[in-house]
């Protein structure tokens, strides 16, 4: 059984960053750099611990595997994703790998290349400890598009989210400088139209070609897209056109190549936004989820309390509860 100080470092130590090298990705990004990462301070393998009980959803194409297992005899989810080859480790990954031939035919030969262990990093993501809704948002599952009115929102929706949504304790820690303060790109510390700006926990920031973050608003009570009106338009333009600014700035990506949105519905009730790079096909970047930041301020300047008014659709998994409650009052 670990004692508290084992869990505690499970949490910190898998999801604090390694920012200290956002400036070295941008050298190597602009082909200056060519040193090996050394920023990423090393951990003790908490994983060590994990006892797989099921595979929930696995990709070859997209190269990961989502796991469920027990850690301390708690719920625990890992998911384990192999990283974007980088340019600049090329000419190494040429000269300091092995090779075993598997075929060749005519002009053509394949390998199996065993690359140094420095080139050959997996993204290891840790939930510990897990929630019944965590695993279920991990494990692979039908979905069907809700059609939701502005009366179903208030009526079946909204109570429903007061009541069981993920807790969004992991946003007010970054808000607080608890966690992640170290990753944080950008801030705007206005209380009402301010933001923190940060690395998607989906981003290892090593190439800007799957760059992600977010933008978290210091204010607490908007929920998501359906909370948004006309009262918050300095906000939205501000995380608009500073979170641009800041991308640009500290990456090097110019806003003609951000898609930047907001989700609906979203995992976490806490206004947050977007920023991936286009061409980058992010997961939730679908018509049926994603919602434009540029389209949405558009929708509010025309009609002031827009998305109080309109049906807005949106994918859920076919074990989410709120399908359920949908389906009890006949909706779907
Ligand atoms: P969402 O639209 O609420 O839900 O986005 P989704 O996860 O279904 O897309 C929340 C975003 O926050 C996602 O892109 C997550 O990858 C990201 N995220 C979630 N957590 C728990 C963290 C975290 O602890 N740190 C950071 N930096 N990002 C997170």
């Amino acid at each position: 059984m670990a004692d508290k100080r084992d869990l505690e470092e499970a949490e910190t130590t898998v999801f604090s960053a390694q920012t200290k090298k956002r400036k070295a990705d941008l050298e190597t990004k602009n082909g200056k750099g060519n040193e090996k990462d050394e920023s990423s301070d090393e951990c003790e393998n908490v994983l060590r611990t994990f006892e797989t009980s099921a595979v929930l959803s696995e990709s070859a194409r997209e190269k990961n595997i989502f796991v469920h297992g027990k850690m301390w005899g708690q719920d625990a989810v890992v998911i384990l994703e192999k990283t974007p080859i980088q340019r600049d480790v090329l000419s190494q990954m040429f000269s300091e790998s092995s090779l075993k031939l598997q075929m060749k035919n005519d002009i053509y030969s394949t390998f199996q290349l065993q690359a140094p262990a420095h080139l050959n990093e997996i993204k290891a993501t840790l939930v510990f400890p897990a929630t019944q809704k965590h695993i279920q948002k991990y494990q692979r599952q039908e979905s069907f598009l809700l059609e939701e009115t502005a009366q179903d929102y208030l009526s079946i929706t909204l109570p429903f989210i007061q009541e069981q949504r993920f807790s969004v304790q992991w946003v007010y820690n970054i808000l607080e400088k608890k966690a992640e303060s170290e990753r944080i790109v950008f801030e705007d510390p206005d209380p009402e139209t301010g933001f923190v700006l940060l690395p998607d926990f989906k981003w290892n920031q090593k190439q800007v070609d799957d760059l992600y973050l977010i933008a978290i608003s210091h204010i607490r009570d908007i929920k998501s897209l359906r909370d948004l009106s006309s009262e918050h338009l300095p906000l939205l333009k501000n995380i608009l056109h500073k979170g641009q600014a800041a991308i640009l700035d500290t990456f090097g990506v110019p806003r003609s190549k951000l898609r930047v949105y907001l989700h609906y519905q979203p995992s976490y009730f806490h206004l947050h936004v977007h920023f991936t790079r286009l061409g980058f096909e992010a997961p939730g970047c679908g018509v049926e989820r994603a919602h434009l930041l540029q389209d949405v301020l558009q929708n509010i300047q025309s009609h002031a309390r827009f998305y109080q008014t309109r049906t807005l659709y949106c994918p859920l998994r076919a074990d989410d509860s709120l399908l359920q409650k949908y389906r009890d009052a006949g909706k779907i």
